[in-house]
C-alpha cells in the first residue's frame, strides 16, 4: 500500500505515467503546481502534444492557515466520488475522473484549462450567456436525483453515511455560521468596516435567524451537495459550465448550493464599481448580474418542478400543494444562506478576489459595504421571502446606498 506523503513535482509526472490511456511511458512530460485555492495541492500535467490532465491531491492541513488546522484526507475520497456522482447525473457540467487513490488522497481528472475559473472571468467582464441554465440544470438534476424524491429511499441513507464530512462541514458551521457574528479570532477584515463588525455582532435579530439557517445546515440531509458552490468552484466559457470541487460534499439541505451561486453572483455585482470602467459599464454588468441571479433561481426552479412531475419516485409527493410549498422551503433557504455566505467573505476568514483585489481602498470599502447590506436583508428576508424578485430588489437598493 503506497504511504500518503505530499506529491512532488517529479512524483505527480511518475504517477501520471502509470495511469491507463492518458500518455506514453517515453512521452516528455512537464508538470506545474497551480493550486490557488486554501487547501489542496494542484498538479498540471502535459505532455509534448498539448495533451494534459489535472492530479489534485489533498494535504492533511489547510493551507490556507497551516499545519496548526489539521483536516481528515478522507474529503478527497468525498470528492471523487461526488464528482463520480454529479459526472452520472450531468456529463456535460462536471469533468470526469480518471482515477483516485485514497491512501494518497489524490483525484486524477480532466484538465480543464481551455476554461477560466467563473470568478475571474466576472471580474474580467466576460459574460456567460449559458450559466443560468447550465447551473440551473445542474442544480435541479444533482439536488433532485440525491434525494429522497428522486432514489430510494434506504438507499439515500447509504448515500448519507457515505459521505459523512465532519471536518468539512466543521469549517462551513465555524466560518459561515458563527464567527461572523462575534468577536472571533478567525475574523479577518479591514479597520475601515469595523463598524460593520461590531453592527453584525451586536444585531440579535440577524442572529436568530443565522441560528436557524445554521440548524438546516446541521440537520436538514436534504440532498447530497456540493457544499462549496462558489465562483471559484466553477470553470467556465461563454459556452460551457463546468462543476469542479466538492471536497465539502455531504446531505445538506438543498438551498445551500443555490445560495452559494446567487451570494457569488451578488459580491460580484457589490465589487462592479472597482472593475467598471465607466458609468455605463457598471449599469449594465449589473443588470446582466442580476438577470443571472433571477435565472438561476428560474432555471433551477423549472427544471426541478419538471424532474418532480415526471420522474418523482415518492408516492407521497403526488400530495397536491407539497410541490408548491417544498419549492418555496428551497428559495427561502436559498435566500438566507446567501445572505450568510455574501457576509462570511466580508468580515471571515476567507475572502473573494471580486472584493480584496480592488485597488483603490475607498471603492473596496463600499464594495464591502454594498456587499455587507445585501449579506444581511436577504438574511433578515428569509423566512417571508416569495420570489426571487425580493433578491434583486435588495440588491438594487443597497447598491443605490
Ligand atoms: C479554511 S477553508 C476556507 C474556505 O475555503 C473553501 O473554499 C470554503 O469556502 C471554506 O469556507
Ligand atoms: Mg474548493
Amino acid at each position: 500500500m503506497t504511504q500518503y506523503h505530499p506529491l512532488t513535482i517529479q512524483d505527480a509526472i511518475s504517477l501520471a505515467k502509470k495511469i491507463p490511456g492518458h500518455f506514453r511511458k517515453d512521452a516528455e512530460l512537464s508538470c506545474r503546481e497551480i493550486g490557488d485555492g486554501n487547501l489542496n495541492l494542484v498538479f498540471h500535467i502535459t505532455d509534448e502534444n498539448g495533451k494534459s490532465i489535472i492530479i489534485k491531491q489533498a494535504l492533511p492541513y489547510a493551507k490556507v492557515v497551516g499545519e496548526s488546522w489539521p483536516l481528515s484526507l478522507d474529503r478527497a475520497r468525498i470528492e471523487s466520488e461526488a464528482l463520480n456522482i454529479q459526472h452520472s447525473i450531468c456529463p456535460d457540467l462536471v469533468p470526469q475522473v480518471f482515477y483516485s487513490n485514497r491512501e494518497l488522497a489524490i483525484t486524477v481528472m480532466e484538465d480543464l484549462s481551455d476554461h477560466t475559473i467563473m470568478r475571474k472571468g466576472l471580474i474580467e467582464g466576460t459574460a456567460y450567456p449559458l450559466f443560468a441554465k447550465h447551473i440551473g440544470r445542474f442544480l435541479a438534476r444533482t439536488l433532485f436525483y440525491t434525494s429522497d424524491l428522486g432514489m430510494n429511499q434506504q438507499e439515500k441513507k447509504e448515500r448519507v453515511k457515505q459521505f459523512i464530512n465532519p471536518d468539512l462541514c466543521k469549517i462551513t458551521e465555524d466560518l459561515i455560521f458563527e464567527d461572523p457574528y462575534r468577536d472571533s479570532p478567525n475574523n479577518s477584515f479591514s479597520e475601515d468596516i469595523r463598524d460593520e463588525a461590531e453592527a453584525l455582532w451586536n444585531d440579535t435579530e440577524l442572529h436568530l435567524e443565522v441560528a436557524l439557517l445554521r440548524e438546516k445546515f446541521l440537520t436538514h440531509a436534504e440532498a447530497l451537495i456540493h457544499g462549496d458552490l462558489h465562483t471559484g468552484s466553477i470553470f467556465a466559457t461563454p459556452e460551457s459550465t463546468k462543476v469542479i470541487d466538492p471536497e465539502f460534499a455531504y446531505y445538506g439541505p438543498m438551498g445551500f448550493d443555490i445560495g452559494a451561486v446567487i451570494a457569488n453572483l451578488l459580491l460580484n455585482y457589490s465589487a462592479q464599481p472597482g472593475w467598471s470602467s465607466d458609468e455605463q459599464t457598471l449599469h449594465e454588468r449589473r443588470e446582466r448580474l442580476l438577470r443571472m441571479v433571477s435565472d438561476v433561481w428560474t432555471e433551477f426552479e423549472t427544471n426541478f418542478r419538471a424532474l418532480w412531475n415526471e420522474e418523482v419516485l415518492d408516492i407521497t409527493a403526488k400530495t397536491p400543494g407539497y410541490q408548491d410549498l417544498y419549492v418555496q422551503k428551497i428559495l427561502r433557504d436559498a435566500i438566507g444562506f446567501a445572505g450568510c455566505k455574501m457576509v462570511r467573505r466580508i468580515v471571515g476568514l476567507s475572502h473573494v478576489a471580486d472584493i480584496d483585489t480592488i485597488e483603490e481602498l475607498a471603492i473596496q470599502e463600499q464594495a464591502k459595504r454594498t456587499a455587507l447590506a445585501i449579506g444581511k436583508s436577504l438574511i433578515k428576508i428569509n423566512r417571508n421571502a416569495v420570489s426571487i424578485g425580493e433578491v434583486i430588489q435588495k440588491a438594487e437598493q443597497a447598491a443605490q446606498q
